[in-house]
């Protein structure tokens, strides 16, 4: 039987962070083994505010460095950069025909963004298009994401429909992948907002190559609530509870089975455990890191993802481009 594929990506903004890992990254590197994947470096989607060149340059091979550090095994999974591709303009060109504006402006990553300013950059708002582009082009069925995405996949949908009744079955239906602890990890100052690459406030995250003193620093100021007792409860608690997801993540341990262990302990224990169960975690990724962003190995690996995603991406606009009555010379 054939694996299911797999797409997600990345945005090459500098920060990746905790949220990015768990809500992302992670997933990409548990479903390597039984998948298909493809994973990708959104350089495309990140010029849609303004970003120095020289600097997307070195951001977009940190972040195929750090996919490599996490653990995805480029023998395994195809790493690739997307501006590499240029099917992904092609086909949301041609998905740009059959959107709507009505329903791009409903989408709240568009809302949030542009927030603020009278005239938002246009391609914020098809943002959404290119994305399901990337994701219709690899044949995807799981769409491993943060919860944040989950409505650009309910748009993908509409569109990979829309297409599909008018010209005939093209497009496989994508789904989103999502998990039960983390899919959306909270800013460590306001637990209200998400985690996030682009905050003022270094301390609202940590990012994966943040150094022990930082990490340190970040959990120990962490707000949190009044009360000093350990609970689960997003609602009610959502800087305590944000913080025991990410126990719970880098453990392996139940919410409930830390819960009880620290039951009758303040937040000062707790916090200190975390660190250290933090800067743990990181050190092996950031070693790695270290090696790999130096090494030939890592352009060699993007060159062989450009090949391996162009030959199926090649395949799949042959088709679109034939359904929509392109000629072929
Ligand atoms: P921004 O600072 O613009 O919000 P971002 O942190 O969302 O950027 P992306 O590159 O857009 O960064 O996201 C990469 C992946 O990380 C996506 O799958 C997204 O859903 C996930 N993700 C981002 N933030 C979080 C979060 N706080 N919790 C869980 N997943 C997240
Ligand atoms: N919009 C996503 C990044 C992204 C993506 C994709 C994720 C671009 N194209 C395709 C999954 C599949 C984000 O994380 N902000």
């Amino acid at each position: 039987m054939t694996k299911p594929n797999v797409f997600s990506g990345v945005q090459p903004t500098g920060n990746i962070h905790l949220g990015n890992y768990i809500g992302a990254m992670k997933q990409f590197v548990d479903l390597q083994d039984e998948m298909n994947c493809t994973y990708c470096i959104v350089d495309m989607h990140s010029i849609t505010l303004p970003q120095d060149p020289k600097q997307l340059k070195e951001t977009t091979l940190d972040v195929a460095a750090l996919y490599m550090a996490v653990g995805i095994d480029p023998a395994k999974a195809t790493i690739f950069v997307q501006s590499t591709v240029p099917q992904h303009a092609e086909l949301s060109w041609i998905l740009t025909c059959h959107s709507y504006t009505g329903e791009l402006s409903r989408m709240t990553q568009f809302k949030d963004k542009s927030r603020g300013s009278e005239s938002a950059p246009t391609g914020l708002f098809t943002y959404p298009i290119l994305m399901a582009a990337d994701i219709l082009l690899y044949d995807t069925k799981y769409v491993p994401v943060g919860n944040d995405q989950k409505q650009h996949i309910e748009l993908t949908r509409d569109l990979a429909e829309r297409f599909n009744n008018r010209y005939g079955e093209t497009f496989v239906m994508p789904e989103y992948k999502g998990i039960t602890v983390g899919a959306r990890i909270m800013a460590l100052d306001d637990p209200t907002k998400k985690m996030s690459k682009s905050a003022e406030n270094i301390h609202s995250r940590i990012s994966l190559l943040d150094e022990p003193g930082k990490v340190k620093k970040s959990i120990m100021r962490a707000t949190t609530d009044s009360d000093s007792v350990i609970r689960f409860d997003p609602a009610g608690k959502p800087g305590i509870s944000n913080l025991l997801s990410i126990y719970s993540v880098f453990t392996g341990k139940k919410i409930d089975e830390i819960v009880a262990q620290y039951e009758g302990s303040g937040y000062g224990q707790f916090k200190k455990d975390l660190v250290e169960i933090v800067n743990n975690y990181l050190a092996p990724i950031q070693e790695k890191y270290y090696d790999i962003r130096q090494s030939d190995e890592l352009i060699r690996v993007l060159k062989e993802g450009t090949e391996k995603a162009s030959a199926v991406a090649e395949r799949t606009m042959k088709r679109v481009r034939e359904k929509v009555g392109f000629i072929n010379i």
